[in-house]
C-alpha cells in the first residue's frame, strides 16, 4: 500500500502522535468551486481545521501516488490546472498508472484516508441517489463507499439536486448511521430543512465522537454521515433553490450530459445562476463543518 500512499510529514507526525486530524476531499476545489474562491476556500478550511485544534490532510492524486496531506502550492495548483481528473473509486487505478492528476471525489478520498490511518473527514456535500435514479441508475459511488469504509464524514447534509428521500433509504440499507449535529429535521445543503426527519440526532461533538467509538469498536465497518445545518445567517430558502435546480435539471438533460459529469455540471449551471449566492453559501457551510469536523476529532483523539 505505501507503494502508492504518500502522507505529508505534519499528518504523519499527527498520526503517529494519536493526535487529532481531518481529511478534506480535492474533487470540491477543481470541480465543485470557480477559481479563485475554490483556493481560497481550500486554505480558509486547512486553517479552521488548524484553528480548531487539528491537523488538517487534504487529499488528491498525482505523480502515481496518493498524497494524504498538500502544501498550500499544490493546492493552489489543483484550483487552477485544466487538466485535473474527478477520481472516484473506480478511476484510481487508471489515474495513478497514468501519472494523472486527479481530484479526490468524497469515495476516493475516504478509501486513502482510511490507507492513511485518518478516521474523519470534512466536505460540503456527498453525492448520492440522483432525482430520476428509479430510470437512470444514477448513484454515486460515494453511498456504496461509505457503507464499506470506516471513515465518518461531516457534510451539510445532502444537496436537494439529488432525491434526498432515496438517498436517506439508501444509507439505511448500507447499514449507515445518519446522525444531524443540533437538530431533528435533516439539512439539505442550501437550507437547514429538508422535509425529511434526520434517522438521529446529537448535540455535541463529545457525543458524536463516543458514537464513533462504539461502531467501530462493535466491528461495524463502514462511515457515519454527520449532517451539520449550514449557519442560519447563510441560509437561502429552499423553495427559491428549487426553481434553479429544476431548470439546471432542464439543461443538462437537454445538453444530454451524463455520468461522472452529471454533478459538476449541475453545481457549475447553479452557482452561475444564483448571482454568487449559492457560492456564498458553499463557503460558510464548509467552514463550518471543519470547525464541527474538528471538534468531533479532537473528542475523537482523547478517547
Ligand atoms: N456535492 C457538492 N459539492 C461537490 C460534490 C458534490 O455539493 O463538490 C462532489 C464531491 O466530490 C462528491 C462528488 O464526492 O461531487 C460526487 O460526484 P458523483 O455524483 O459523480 O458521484
Ligand atoms: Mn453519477
Amino acid at each position: 500500500m505505501h507503494t502508492y500512499l504518500d502522507i505529508l510529514p505534519e499528518v504523519k507526525e499527527a498520526l503517529a502522535a494519536g493526535k487529532p486530524v481531518v481529511a478534506l476531499e480535492s474533487t470540491i476545489i477543481s470541480h465543485g468551486m470557480p477559481y479563485p474562491q475554490n483556493v481560497e476556500t481550500a486554505l480558509a478550511v486547512e486553517q479552521t481545521v488548524r484553528d480548531h485544534g487539528a491537523v488538517p490532510a487534504t487529499i488528491a492524486i498525482f505523480n502515481g501516488k496518493c498524497y494524504a496531506g498538500l502544501t498550500a502550492e499544490q493546492i493552489r495548483y489543483f484550483g487552477q490546472a485544466e487538466q485535473v481528473w474527478k477520481v472516484s473509486l473506480r478511476d484510481m487505478p487508471y489515474v495513478l498508472s497514468q501519472q494523472l492528476y486527479g481530484a479526490t471525489t468524497v469515495a476516493a478520498t475516504m478509501r486513502i484516508a482510511a490507507m492513511a490511518g485518518i478516521r474523519i473527514f470534512v466536505t460540503g456535500g456527498i453525492g448520492g441517489v440522483h432525482r430520476g435514479a428509479e430510470t437512470s441508475m444514477d448513484i454515486s459511488a460515494d453511498l456504496t463507499e461509505m457503507g464499506q469504509t470506516s471513515v465518518a464524514v461531516v457534510s451539510a447534509g445532502v444537496k436537494s439536486i439529488l432525491d434526498i428521500n432515496l438517498t436517506l433509504e439508501y444509507l439505511e440499507t448500507k447499514g449507515i448511521p445518519v446522525v444531524t449535529y443540533g437538530q431533528s429535521e435533516f439539512p439539505s445543503f442550501y437550507s437547514r430543512k429538508s422535509g425529511y426527519a434526520s434517522p438521529l440526532r446529537l448535540d455535541s461533538p463529545a457525543a458524536i465522537a463516543a458514537m464513533l467509538h462504539t461502531k467501530w469498536n462493535l466491528g461495524l465497518e463502514g462511515s457515519v454521515l454527520i449532517a451539520n445545518p449550514v449557519p442560519a445567517e447563510r441560509e437561502i430558502v429552499s423553495d427559491e433553490m428549487e426553481i434553479h435546480i429544476q431548470i439546471a435539471l432542464n439543461a443538462a438533460k437537454e445538453k444530454k450530459i451524463s455520468g461522472k459529469e452529471v454533478t459538476p455540471f449541475l453545481l457549475k449551471y447553479i452557482a452561475g445562476h444564483t448571482k454568487g449566492e449559492s457560492l456564498e453559501a458553499n463557503i460558510a457551510l464548509i467552514k463550518h463543518n471543519a470547525k464541527v469536523g474538528a471538534e468531533i476529532a479532537v473528542a475523537y483523539a482523547s478517547l
